[in-house]
């Protein structure tokens, strides 16, 4: 199977997290369709044009969650879901607050960083919903552990690491402190996770993108893949 995915995309670092914790890499490559991602194409290849975007032998799936689940459905001996019905919803709660209050808010907020005229009002209400879910999250993390409790890691975990991740070292950039600083439980369990061997990796990744990206490598590679791409288009 190939998953499309990039170094700094928190969604696509959830999927290959989970890939590494199951011990399954040896089925994946990994790649990312630079000249279609960076000039918005991303849409030839599946209609949501966003990544990561998982191929099969049976057709393409979309949206890190389903890829998740599908994953898990796929090797269901190793699954990172729990093992009760209660355990799998606060694993998934976990994971919906990592993708769908904390990701999905810094994820847009960025986005003001690319404009012309960052619109201040955009990232204040981005960033006010992502410490909203930030709060939640306080609540909801485990006191010791992984994020839903216990030594074993699960998918709350490999959502959650990318996640803080972007707290930690993308939010700032746009000016706005890490919001996860002086909460507890949360900072707790940012400073343990980092020490998981799955979860150090994944930073490293991140960290590469993130270098890519702001030493101009990025740019040169995205440069190249286009012009590569115009030359077989002709
Ligand atoms: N809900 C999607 C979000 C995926 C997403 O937004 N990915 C970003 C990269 S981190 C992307 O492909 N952006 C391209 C675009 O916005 O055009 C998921 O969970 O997979």
């Amino acid at each position: 199977m190939i998953l499309y995915s990039g170094d700094l995309s928190p969604y696509s670092a959830k999927v290959r997290m989970q890939i590494y914790a199951m011990d399954v890499t040896d089925d994946f490559s990994f790649e990312l369709p630079l000249a279609q991602f960076f000039s918005g194409r991303l849409k030839e290849v599946s209609p949501i044009g966003r990544i990561p975007i998982l191929k099969t032998n049976e057709g393409l799936i979309p949206e890190s969650e389903v890829i998740a689940e599908y994953i898990d459905e796929l090797y269901p001996e190793r699954s990172l879901l729990g093992s009760t019905p209660m355990e799998r919803a606060n694993i998934r709660v976990l994971s919906r607050i990592a993708d769908i209050y904390l990701m999905d808010n810094i994820f847009l907020a960025l986005g003001q960083m690319r404009v012309p005229e960052p619109n201040q009002a955009i990232i204040e209400l981005l960033t006010a919903q992502a410490l909203r879910g930030v709060m939640a999250l306080e609540e909801h993390l485990s006191e010791g552990g992984c994020a839903a409790g216990g030594d074993d890691l699960t998918r709350a975990d490999c959502a959650l690491v990318p996640a803080l991740y972007m707290c930690d070292r993308t939010l700032p950039r746009l000016g706005v402190a890490n919001p996860v600083l002086g909460l507890a439980k949360t900072e707790g369990y940012w400073a343990r996770i980092q020490q998981n061997e799955h979860a150090a990796r994944i930073i490293a990744e991140m960290d590469r993108g993130l270098k890519a990206r702001l030493d101009g490598t990025e740019q040169q590679r995205v440069k190249e893949a286009m012009e590569a791409a115009a030359l077989t288009e002709r």
